[in-house]
């Protein structure tokens, strides 16, 4: 009840009459409903979840704490919600919220057309207002699916061997996370070897990899629904080069950096800058092409973001990832990723894995 709570008086802010929810993680953060498919309507008395057959008796259960009703809709899913909105607000002129990063143009057809009473009103990030500062039970489960990732990591150490593929590692990492609790991963693996390393979301191949090559491993878990973020860079089977090495320290020097010196009442662009500037001073500025970091949570990427352009200011209990990196096409990449929370005075490091290049 205390989301729906928080959630209205957003409303009363907003000067909205009610608000239509599409979205999976804001249905299911403010209703508690897993399923993949559904649609909420609030008003300031009424709470609805419209969902299928499929889910009417999960629905039932899951939102029990949180103080929404469950009906089924119609296959014509738009008709249902309408005649919902016309009901609950008695046909009168209403201003009604949408999420205008979620709701497709042929869906807001669909339900606008069905209702010229009411002024369905774009919003963006509108729930994310509350998703942002995550509660003592929302960290406990990213903890959880941090301390996952942790450990199938360890887990997969003494399996990094040349020879072995991308694939079979990615697998591998994948396998050990659902050993450890993981519901799935929270977005497909990254896995990419020698001069594929330079890609920073290299999907895994069939590549073997061989000694002495640069492997950059970035894989999540999700548990109860929230997610991790993680990635390594080690030097497989062999000692680093020194150019190996040398790049290595830079990045780990930016994101020291970044985690000592974070804290809440920065905003995302100070943050970051606090990494890029460490780069950009050894001159490797232009092969850092992307933010530092960003939030998670029910999604693996969330608002605020850690970069050149966040001007949001990060509060006390924002959980996020810390990830410089640094690519040279041709040669490979190296980036290193955390999961902490921001505090008052600094953060909470979730992530525990050594950064050591060798393995
Ligand atoms: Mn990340």
């Amino acid at each position: 009840m205390e989301r729906l709570t928080q959630f209205r008086q957003l409303l009363t802010e907003g000067k909205f009459d009610g608000f239509v929810i599409t979205s999976p993680a804001s249905r299911r953060y403010l209703s508690g409903f897993t399923g993949s498919s559904g649609v909420l309507v609030i008003n300031r008395e009424e709470a609805v979840l419209l969902t299928d057959f499929r889910y009417l008796d999960q629905a039932t259960e899951e939102v029990k704490d949180f103080g929404f009703k469950v009906k089924e809709h119609d296959p014509q899913v738009w008709g249902t919600v309408a005649a919902e909105i016309g009901k609950i607000c008695s046909g009168g002129r209403s201003r009604w919220g949408f999420e205008s990063e979620h709701l497709v143009e042929k869906n807001y057809r669909a339900l606008s057309g069905q209702m010229e009473w009411c002024v369905l009103t774009p919003t963006e990030g509108f729930v994310n207002r509350l998703r942002r500062r995550k509660s003592a039970a929302e960290i406990a489960a990213i903890r959880k699916a941090v301390q996952i990732t942790d450990q199938a990591w360890a887990r997969l150490l003494p399996e990094l061997k040349p020879g072995r593929t991308e694939r079979e590692i990615a697998a591998l990492f994948e396998y050990y996370q659902r050993q450890l609790g993981a519901e799935g991963t929270s977005f497909p693996t990254i896995v990419a070897s020698g001069p594929r390393s330079a890609l920073p979301h290299g999907v895994p191949t069939d590549k073997k990899i061989e000694a002495g090559e640069l492997l950059v491993l970035d894989g999540g878990a999700r548990y109860d629904g929230y997610c991790s973020d993680f990635t390594r860079t080690v030097v497989v089977g062999a000692a680093p080069t020194t150019q190996q090495r040398e790049l290595y320290e830079l990045v780990l020097r930016a994101q020291e950096t970044a985690l000592a010196g974070m804290r809440a009442g920065m905003t995302g662009k100070e943050v970051d800058a606090l990494a890029r500037e460490v780069i950009t001073a050894a001159g490797y500025g232009e092969r850092f092409g992307h933010g530092l970091g960003h939030s998670l949570g029910l999604q693996i990427h969330e608002l605020p973001r850690l970069s050149q352009t966040e001007e949001t200011v990060l509060e006390p209990g924002v959980v996020c990832t810390v990830e410089p990196g640094i690519y040279l096409t041709g040669w490979g990449g190296i980036r290193i990723e955390n999961v902490v929370v921001v505090t008052e005075e600094g953060i909470e490091n979730l992530t525990t894995s050594p950064k050591r290049l060798t393995v």
